[in-house]
């Protein structure tokens, strides 16, 4: 893989904090329109009804996400007095949410399940967690911070001044690219077996995974890498990808976009039994066919992609045949396609709004020389649609799904529905540091500036 982190010093040009300034205008319309649409539904338990108006009653309204496996706060940060919690299971799962300091808790919510819970006056900091056994551990507790310098306004755009926003703005812009602990999709070398087989050895674990800097969270990993290493094959290739469970429960792998024999589909029960923790399972096929590939757990896998069990399974050569393909609509200075990028997108589980596991500002930028061609791969393994938007260069979109397209086409925002993948060129022609994010702003911005699925690339 030729992907190119780097720490630039371009960051501070003016064509950057332009792109910066106009996604927080959009940005602060989008989240005050959504303020007067905010709308609770009820249902018994243990909860207790609210007061109407926030502001008028003196009191705050939190809204509490809960997810497979985190507590999400909107503001994050309330003055001290009486606070309600519009509480929402926004995750597959059946949650609940517990203030044990102060023997509050919801009932255990369905899916989708909206409920009210009344905490009283608070003076200090809340800890709230899931009491689902498990749910605490794997991520769901988190902390609602109390401070006298917080607006008494639910909306996180009025709690700051304008100053305040620009300075945030300006202060995470400038932590880009951030280090972070752990790098995923890195290329796993094959061994050879004696009997002929390109060998990947894969070990499937929970561990702790940097989403952002300080942001750690139970990934749930191959080999340590979110997403998965990438694994890269050609036609003909005997393959055999060997996957051990060392996760609490149990999995399976389907090899999307790959053709294999049905017993090697990864759909338990019905081609394979499940491996259970502690169990090895063998792969084994042979290519045949080039794909642009998704290998991802197939059991329980709506909570176990989106924590992190993806990668990509690359067959034949992508490079040579995609610039091929596009004929004379995509040239490139030294006659080839100079890097390949694989750009994995979730937006659930622990992992969350992310580009290859990680969230702005820790998401990796990529460079290019003008007259230079790359080519990436958007693969989708969350649950929502991505439009993916690069500033400049506009796109040439050659291949879906491993399939290369008899008209290929060219587009600057490409929308990508979870499951898909879109193989596009990209050949730079202007200098400069051009925003790449997901074209739902919500994706790529909050009022403190730029986040989760933004990244940059850098031409010159
Ligand atoms: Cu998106």
């Amino acid at each position: 893989m030729s992907e190119k982190p780097i720490r630039n010093p371009f960051l501070a040009s003016s064509d950057f904090l332009f792109s910066l300034m106009m996604l927080a205008v959009i940005a602060m319309v989008v989240s005050i329109g959504a303020i007067g649409i905010v709308s609770v539904a009820k249902n018994g338990g243990s909860a207790t009804e609210a007061a109407g108006s926030p502001s008028a009653s003196g009191s705050s309204t939190v809204e509490v996400t809960l997810t497979e496996f985190a507590i999400a706060f909107s503001p994050s940060v309330i003055p001290p007095g009486n606070v309600v919690f519009n509480v929402h299971n926004a995750g597959a799962a059946q949650h609940n949410l517990a203030v044990a300091s102060l023997n509050k808790r919801t009932a255990t919510l369905d899916s989708g399940v909206h409920v009210l819970l009344d905490l009283g006056k608070v003076t200090s900091d809340v800890n709230v967690i899931c009491e689902i056994p498990g749910h605490a551990d794997s991520g769901m507790k988190a902390t609602l911070k109390v401070s006298a310098d917080a607006s008494a306004t639910p909306d996180t755009v009025a709690m700051i001044s304008n100053e305040e926003m620009d300075a945030a703005m300006d202060a995470v812009a400038k932590r880009f690219p951030e280090k972070t602990k752990g790098l995923g999709g890195q290329e796993l070398k094959p061994t050879i077996t004696s009997d002929g087989y390109k060998q990947f050895d894969l070990t499937a674990k929970i561990v702790d995974w940097e989403v952002e800097g300080g942001k750690i969270v139970k990934g749930w990993a191959y080999n340590g890498q979110i997403p998965g290493p990438q694994l890269r094959a050609n036609v003909g290739d005997k393959i055999r990808i060997r996957l051990k469970n060392e996760l609490p429960e149990s999995t399976s792998m389907h090899l999307h976009g790959v053709r294999v024999p049905n017993a090697m589909d990864g759909v338990d029960p019905y081609t394979q039994p499940a491996i259970k923790p502690g169990e090895t399972f063998d792969y084994d096929f042979t290519a045949t066919e080039v794909a642009v590939g998704m290998y991802h757990s197939h059991h329980n896998a709506q909570v176990q992609i989106p924590n992190g069990l993806a990668g990509s399974l690359l067959i034949g050569d992508w490079k040579t045949s995609t610039l091929k393909a596009a004929g004379n609509r995509i040239t490139d200075v030294n006659g080839k396609v100079e890097q390949e990028v694989v750009m994995v997108l979730n937006d659930a589980g622990t992992i969350g709004l992310s580009l290859n596991g990680k969230s702005f500002p820790a998401t990796t930028p990529y460079t290019m020389k003008i007259g230079e061609t790359m080519l990436v791969h958007y693969y989708n393994e969350g649950l929502m649609s991505h439009p993916m938007h690069m500033h400049q260069p506009t796109g040439l979109v050659v291949a879906r799904d491993g399939v290369m397209l008899e008209n290929p086409f060219f587009a600057d925002t490409i929308s990508v529905a979870p499951g898909e993948r879109f193989s596009v060129l990209y050949t730079a022609k202007d200098a400069g540091v051009w925003a790449w994010h997901c074209h739902i702003l919500t994706h790529a911005e909050t009022p403190m500036g730029m986040k989760y699925m933004v990244t940059a690339l850098i031409v010159s």
